[in-house]
């Protein structure tokens, strides 16, 4: 354990030059793939020459699209026979973006993931209950194997199968929970029908990710899972799992920079902004083999802290994402992030955590519905009850968003549920439905 505390507390300057060195290697590792031999004879850059952390600025970017062109294994820097592992993420249309693993990439992951799980309190008397899915999606395996590298006692449930969960989470005494922040809350209204009570089990602590959520959420699975409920961020193409995670003070992702070196930059001109400003996530990999990233292209949208954390831990952090650079919908001209929506939603008393966003064409202009579940209760009330909340929440998203929306107000329990990541927008316009988060 003390371990994963001196890397996560390492005196910035000592940081900054293992950051530099590992730069110097990757650079050179990458110069072994023909799209980075090009991106860098286009750009006049000598990979021999890069010196450190200084020169990353001037290095290309690597975008989604490239993965796509180089599918399935163009992008490897290694040969086939180092490779142990992949990994695929589905993109909304296509072909999958496919990641590949060395052995050292591997156990570098898990370590990532243990540090993951050692910012919120876990230790090697913890158990584990992964329902993350496992498969292709690299969270159920990322942070299955961060469990067994924390030493922790592992219960690989993948998702669904939500009683189980329930039953393995009483019997075994699970203290620690990872999955995606929706799915979180189905086991807490199967836990409801079920009469179990999450207030009387161990259950400490949740890692929760993999989708945009929002403060006003975390708070919703605070209170009925009786836990608390951290954030932690990553994305295949970087690694998965174990980029970054919040510690308890919740507050800001720590970024496991060792590895993964952040900056953040205008979507647009692609210069990079100081610390504080928001702007879209770029990654750096310092030590993947498998596939050495320089300057992915996120698309995610958030701002850098420096500040130092109370906790100790000395990594730069990052802010909860509060979008997509394509997550964005344009309605009418106007700008909208589904977790603008989000907030709204959660903050009306009588509405459920489960909505779904549906853009339409209606005639000639944009139409924006807002499928909403309100509570049992209030669905029960009488009609002016319903049309009351309807109103209230018709005002509030007028304010937020500068723009009316048709809110649909609906049963309870009637939204699809998702055991992974969760659908929250279907554009018909484009006739793609999109999970808001890469998904
Ligand atoms: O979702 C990896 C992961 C698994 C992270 C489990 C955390 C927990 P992908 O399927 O490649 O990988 O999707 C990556 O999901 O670019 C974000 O848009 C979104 N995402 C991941 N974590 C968060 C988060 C995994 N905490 C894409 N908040 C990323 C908001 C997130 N969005």
């Amino acid at each position: 354990m003390l371990l994963f505390r001196e890397l996560d507390a390492m005196p910035r300057e000592a940081l900054r030059a293992l950051q530099s060195q590992r730069l110097r290697e990757q650079v050179k590792r990458a110069a072994a793939v023909p799209l980075y031999r090009e991106k860098f004879a286009a750009a006049g850059i000598d990979p021999g020459a890069v010196r450190g952390i200084e020169d990353l600025a001037h290095l290309p970017f690597t975008v989604k699209d490239d993965f796509r062109d180089a599918y399935p294994f163009g992008l490897f820097a290694r040969p086939l026979r180092e490779i142990v592992r992949v990994h695929a993420s589905s993109g909304t249309t296509g072909k999958p973006t496919v990641v590949g693993y060395t052995r050292a990439d591997i156990q570098t992951w898990a370590q990532v993931c243990a540090r993951t799980l050692n910012c919120g309190g876990g230790t090697p008397d913890d158990v584990v209950q992964v329902a993350y899915g496992y498969g292709l999606f690299t969270g159920g395996l990322g942070m299955h194997y961060g469990g067994e590298e924390l030493g922790a006692m592992v219960v690989p449930m993948s998702g669904g199968n939500s009683k189980k969960q329930l039953m393995l989470l009483q019997d075994f005494g699970v203290t620690l929970l990872c999955c995606t922040p929706s799915y979180s809350l189905l086991l807490a209204e199967v836990a409801e029908e079920e009469g179990v009570d999450f207030g009387a089990l161990p259950l400490r602590v949740g890692f929760f990710g993999a989708e945009p959520w929002t403060e006003a959420m975390r708070q919703e699975i605070e209170v009925r899972l009786g836990i608390k409920a951290l954030d932690i961020y990553g994305l295949s193409e970087v690694t998965g799992p174990g980029v970054a995670s919040e510690c308890l003070e919740q507050h800001g992702l720590h970024i496991f920079e060792d590895h993964f070196y952040p900056e953040i930059i205008d979507p647009v001109t692609g210069a990079v902004l100081p610390p504080g400003q928001e702007g879209e996530l770029v990654f750096t990999c310092l030590s993947k083999e498998a596939i050495p990233l320089l300057r992915y292209r996120t698309r995610d949208i958030t701002a850098l802290i420096e500040e130092p954390c109370a906790c100790g831990r000395t990594s730069v952090r990052m802010r909860r994402v509060s979008g997509r650079t394509d997550d964005m919908l344009i309605i009418r001209g106007i700008n909208v992030f589904p977790s603008q929506i989000e907030s709204v939603l959660l903050k009306v008393e009588g509405t459920e955590p489960h909505y779904l966003i549906v853009v339409d064409k209606g005639g000639a202009l944009d139409e924006l519905e807002i499928r909403v579940e309100v509570s049992p209760e209030i669905f029960s009330d009488e009609v002016k009850q319903l049309e009351g909340l309807r109103r209230r929440i018709d005002e509030e998203m007028r304010a937020v968003l500068g723009l009316s929306a048709r809110i649909t107000l609906v049963e309870p329990k009637s939204i699809e549920r998702s055991l992974g990541k969760a659908v929250r927008v279907v554009d018909a316009r484009s006739f793609q439905a999109s999970a808001g988060g890469g998904a």
